[in-house]
């Protein structure tokens, strides 16, 4: 097999273009103030959200934000399982707990209470949080979730107690089912609404984490829910909030205590697949990738490279060329064989990178499949495991250090 040499940096800088304004143009993780063409006197909201993008009822809020195109802007906080809670948010919110706003100077924190101000302000996203078609709807939200943390959340006794879990979790969904086929449309209700998005980050997280932990594909058992998941991802805003599985499923233990494998043959199949690749192809995303997957996924480690070197356990030169080798693969589709040792250190990039944290879901899945092909060039080491009960290798502040 033929081997190319690493491009350099300049060489690899060369091959990107990809740009976004980030404060005017489609819905995305890394801004910190949103206009929508308004200007910076309009604003009157300040979203304090997770560091990582990993706080469902965070994505509540900001999936709403977007959608109603209300200038706003983003501070960032540090969940715990991650890192140290900043001291200044502490003085604002003394238990910690996000997501928070900021509305004309006022403090509200509760997901609920958050959205029912802001409606008050700039009106309803077609349907107000208590308007009598999206109250029963809240209610069975609730409802499924609680059957989803049964099933997941906690060790089954026994095989006919896991089964029990699946069984009540599974008619709960076919309730869901139900009330999707009733309307004219994709959506909960006639049109896309508020319910849309209460539901959006659980069922999100639930997609991910049975296909990996249980092997049910939620999305592919349920034609009612795939249309909605399909519909969702025809919005830009959603797409810019949008995980992938192999960042929900690593990002939901120690954030909900624990996520139980059945151990089924399916299941066993889904873990390997959202691990290791190929990732193309998983009901995580059905959109058609973008053509620029591949440069924004270079054009965010290149922003990011210094510190994404420092913190690879693996030697720093060893790592720069390894990791160059990856992207030059990823750019050129011309193998390039990293130095022998350097396996492990691209693989533990490859189970780090967060969606949509980092990038968005395709560039995510170009970049692991460029990491993990040119590391199994030289070897099957596995970077350090990942943590289950905290996330402290993906403290924020190893990244706000140059
Ligand atoms: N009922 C609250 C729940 C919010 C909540 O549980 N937030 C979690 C994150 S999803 C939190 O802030 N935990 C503290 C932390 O992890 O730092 C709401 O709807 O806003």
């Amino acid at each position: 097999m033929t081997s190319t040499a690493p491009l350099n940096w300049l060489e690899l800088e060369a091959l990107t273009d990809f740009e976004v304004d980030t404060v005017n143009e489609q819905t995305n993780a890394q801004a910190r103030l949103r206009l929508f063409g308004q200007s910076e006197s309009d604003v009157r909201v300040t979203l304090y959200r997770d560091n990582h993008a990993w706080c469902p009822y965070c994505q509540k809020i900001w999936l709403w934000l977007e959608e109603k195109q209300i200038p706003y802007r983003i501070e960032k906080v540090t969940m715990f399982c991650y890192g140290e809670k900043e001291s200044w948010y502490k003085r604002k919110v003394p238990s910690g707990m996000l997501p928070a706003i900021e509305l004309d100077g006022q403090l509200i924190t509760e997901s609920d209470d958050i959205l029912i101000a802001l409606e008050r302000v700039f009106g309803v996203l077609n349907r107000g949080m208590t308007d009598s078609t999206v109250t029963p709807l809240r209610r069975l939200e609730r409802l499924l979730f609680r059957a989803w943390c049964s099933w997941l959340c906690y060790r089954a006794s026994s095989e006919k107690v896991e089964q029990r879990h699946r069984e009540q979790f599974i008619s709960v969904v076919s309730d869901l089912e139900d009330v999707l086929g009733s309307t004219p449309g994709p959506y909960f209700l006639d049109e896309f609404s508020t319910v849309d998005v209460i539901f959006t980050p659980y069922v999100e997280r639930m997609n991910a984490s049975l296909y990996y932990y249980k092997g049910y594909s939620l999305r592919e058992e349920n034609p009612h829910l795939s249309d909605w998941f399909d519909a969702m991802e025809s919005r830009p805003t959603y797409r810019g909030t949008q995980s992938d599985f192999h960042t929900h499923v690593h990002d939901l233990p120690p954030q909900m205590g624990g996520c139980y494998e059945n151990g089924e043959p399916q299941m066993l199949i889904n873990k390997i697949r959202v691990d290791n690749g190929p990732w193309d192809g998983l009901p995580d995303v059905t959109y058609p990738e973008p053509g620029t997957s591949r440069t924004e996924a270079l054009q965010r480690v290149i922003k990011h490279r210094s510190n994404i070197i420092r913190v690879n356990p693996a030697d720093d030169k060893l790592f720069d060329e390894a990791l160059r080798c990856a992207l030059t693969l990823m750019m050129t589709g011309k193998t390039c064989t990293p130095p022998p040792g350097s396996d492990a250190g691209l693989r533990y990039l490859r189970d780090r990178i967060s969606v949509p944290r980092d990038m968005s879901i395709y560039a995510a899945k170009r970049l692991r499949e460029a990491l993990e092909s040119t590391a199994a060039l030289v070897g099957s080491s596995q970077g350090s495991p990942i943590p289950l009960k905290h996330r402290r290798d993906q403290d924020p502040a190893n990244f706000a250090r140059k």
